[in-house]
């Protein structure tokens, strides 16, 4: 019976296109990583510090892919692989910094930024008290006069960057420049962006920033799972955060599969997968807007934009369902300032990462454009 699910959503996968912006199709290698014998094995600890018997070759293994993160990002920072997923890495962040009731600062959920950055109905919202920054109302585009005012205010200990659905550059440098100046720490979620970054497509928050943080599922087209980078005298209270703050044992066929995708995508034909995907984001959203579809921030700086369905007079419940019914999977989302509950927001946001990888030409790209503006407006 589960075969057979398994078998279906494969098929599903297979015949439609998918715009979810953080989702993407791995390897056959990676997903060999992670159907591998390394799921039978426990590990708690770190390489050369483990609870286990037997784990000669899987020092060796998570060692080798710590290496490869920071080859991949050319970075001396100190790699956690461990993290199951990019909540619990953000968290492990938190835990290693923060105290119960201390302050930070993060963007607002409806602007672009994550649940994990301190929304109300998470641990992170919970525990801490989080200051949330805003996009500027007129231009939507993150107003760094504004963060600066606002962490003179609060004092916070950590300021977050980094964003779910935004599609413009964002400077990391300014952030941790202000973070510092009050005497926060700063990390950086790269995980929409992460292979921009390691291409050099965006400019990189490593060497500003005192911790970096990308979940390896997105653009990286690897498992689900997370990179912890920190300034190495951080290291040792990220590490406890992680194993045995907060996670048991790690993950072996996960952390295997991280490493498959790392290898992957140090091989040069990534960087071209990189442009394409910011080409794609380009064309696909310029070919809507002018089809006459009012986008966020007029257009793209990376793999994903968001359509204001607004002018259109329909939600983003419906919009999804729309193009759902002519195999179009997109997700429907808030837009900065939405008056309408996140259940049926007034947008969808529409990514390139999957489209590239199965290598949509600029032909289709352009009738995909028609089709999603046909459909959204029948
Ligand atoms: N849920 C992911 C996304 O869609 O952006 C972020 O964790």
């Amino acid at each position: 019976m589960i075969r057979d699910l398994i078998l279906q959503e494969s098929k599903r996968q297979s015949e439609v296109i998918n715009l979810i912006a953080s989702e993407n199709f791995v390897s056959k290698e990676v997903k060999s990583a992670l159907g591998s014998d390394l799921t039978n094995k426990y590990a708690e600890g770190y390489p050369g510090a483990r609870y286990y018997g037997g784990l000669n070759v899987i020092d060796a293994l998570e060692t080798e892919v710590i290496n490869l993160a920071e080859k991949l990002f050319s970075t001396d920072y100190h790699v956690n692989v461990q993290a199951y997923s990019g909540s619990i890495a953000n968290l492990a962040v938190y835990f290693s910094v923060l105290k119960h009731g201390d302050t930070f600062m993060g963007l607002e959920l409806s602007d672009g930024g994550h649940l994990t950055h301190g929304h109300p109905v998470t641990v992170s919202g919970k525990l801490f008290n989080r200051i949330a920054y805003r996009v500027d109302e007129k231009t939507n585009l993150l107003n760094y006069e504004e963060i600066k005012r606002l962490a003179t205010e609060h004092r916070p200990k950590l300021i977050i960057s980094g964003a779910s659905s935004y599609s413009r550059k964002i400077d990391f440098e300014k952030i941790s420049e202000i973070a510092h100046e009050v005497g926060a720490l700063h990390l950086a979620d790269i995980s929409h962006i992460s292979g921009l970054i390691a291409t050099g497509l965006h400019p990189s928050p490593f060497g500003n920033a005192d911790f970096v943080m990308t979940t390896t599922h997105k653009i990286l087209r690897g498992p689900r799972g997370a990179l912890i980078f920190c300034k190495n005298e951080l290291a040792k209270q990220l590490d406890k955060a992680v194993f045995p703050g907060l996670q048991g044992g790690p993950h072996m066929n996960a952390i295997a599969a991280i490493g498959v995708c790392l290898e992957e995508a140090l091989e040069p034909s990534y960087e071209q997968y990189c442009r394409n995907v910011i080409e794609n984001a380009k064309l696909l959203s310029q070919e809507l807007m002018n089809l006459g579809l009012k986008l966020v921030t007029d257009g793209t700086d990376n793999h994903l934009f968001l359509i204001d369905l607004r002018p259109l007079g329909i939600t983003g419940q419906v919009a999804q369902d729309k193009l759902e019914r002519v195999k179009i999977i997109v997700n429907k989302n808030a837009i900065p300032y939405d008056t309408s509950p996140p259940q049926n927001p007034s947008g969808i946001r529409i990514g390139t990462c999957a489209i590239t990888t199965k290598n949509i030409s600029q032909n289709e790209i352009a009738n995909l454009a028609k089709k999603i503006n046909d459909t959204l407006r029948g």
